[in-house]
């Protein structure tokens, strides 16, 4: 069976996702796109030949649509995930599931009162090769206990409208989720560092060192610089009691020629994570036919967002900030 799914969102990643899901991959096609900007809907639809809507609302009750991809900007992300739940279909949300946790908090709750699992979020690195094959080790026990977390996540250039503050809340939130999923513990506390900034923008704190506290102990070192100007280098070394296992870079080489040695580096995340997007939304897509829920779930997302609020705190203080989080309900605790 095909399912018939509505993109509501039509900017960057709405439309990569509509041609993953149109020709990619396997058992969905695009039924429905939605964009407050009609042309840009209009456009993105046209070679998935999808009807097109200006209201995200109208889409998901389309009778049309099976199941709703929500890749809006985030602080929209509450309402559409609300209206697919209160009409019982399967919605993947674009990360960060929204950006306070009281709106991730009343996802959350309207997902319990429907009885069972329909979001998944979009962080996506957890599909990531090299990612996985970093926590099988970490998993196995071969390393010994991991102690310490070492990471970087650069970027060429961030938009104009980029801010300090998005450097937490859409680039490290990532390696926010990362962590947990990672070491299968909470992150307890947080420390936001300013290191000398870049001047390519003066207003704009980049690049900023985060520092994770598990549970356990086990620090996380992030390094988030939006403006390194090279390329899109993703980093991450785990450190245990007897090694480590560091991410490698999906199928690349080193070159060594002519006195120099040398390897190619993306210069967008689209590129860097394009096969772990693939394998997230066949995934989720494959989930409903299964009618069983897989990924990052809408607690996750809850949890993500719930560091990020202290990373925040902690950018303006300077000083360390315990996260404040609920109790994980049985609903999510085998999930
Ligand atoms: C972007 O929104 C993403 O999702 C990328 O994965 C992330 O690395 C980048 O920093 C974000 O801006």
């Amino acid at each position: 069976m095909t399912l018939r799914v509505g993109v509501i969102g039509a900017g960057n990643i709405g439309q990569d996702h509509i041609r993953r899901l149109s020709h990619v991959l396997s058992s969905a096609c695009v039924t429905a796109v939605a964009d407050v900007d009609l042309d840009r809907a209009r456009t993105a639809s046209h070679a998935a030949g999808a009807e097109v809507f200006q209201s995200g609302h109208d889409l998901i009750a389309a009778p049309s649509v099976d199941a709703v991809v929500v890749a809006t900007w985030g602080p929209s992300h509450e309402e559409y995930v609300l209206a697919a739940l209160a009409m019982g279909k399967p919605v993947f949300c674009e990360k960060p599931l929204a950006p306070t946790t009281e709106a991730c908090l009343r996802i959350v709750d309207a997902e319990i009162a429907r009885g069972r699992r329909l979001v998944q979020v979009g962080f996506m690195r957890r599909f990531d090769a090299g990612y996985r094959a970093m926590k099988a080790v970490v998993d196995k026990g071969t390393l010994g206990a991991p102690l310490l977390v070492h990471c970087a996540h650069r970027g060429p250039s961030a938009p104009p409208t980029f801010t300090s503050d998005m450097l937490i809340t859409d680039s490290t939130i990532h390696e926010l989720d990362l962590m947990r999923w990672l070491l299968g513990e909470e992150t307890v506390a947080v420390t936001v560092l300013r290191p000398r900034s870049s001047t390519a923008r003066t207003d704009l704190i980049s690049p900023q060192v985060v520092l994770l506290e598990s549970e356990s102990g086990v620090l996380a070192d992030v390094e988030v610089f939006v403006n390194a100007v090279y390329g899109y280098d993703i980093r991450c070394e785990v450190v245990g009691e007897l090694g480590t296992v560091s991410l490698g870079d999906f199928g690349n080489v080193v070159v060594a020629h002519a006195g120099q040695r040398s390897t190619y580096v993306p210069d967008h995340w689209i590129e860097r994570f394009m096969a772990a997007y693939d394998v997230e939304m066949q995934a989720w897509v494959d989930s409903i036919g299964a009618g069983r829920a897989v990924g990052p779930t809408a607690w996750d997302g809850y949890a993500a967002t719930a560091v990020a609020a202290a990373c925040l705190e902690s950018l303006q203080s300077g000083r360390r900030v315990t996260v404040q989080m609920r109790p994980c309900p049985d609903f999510y605790a085998t999930g």
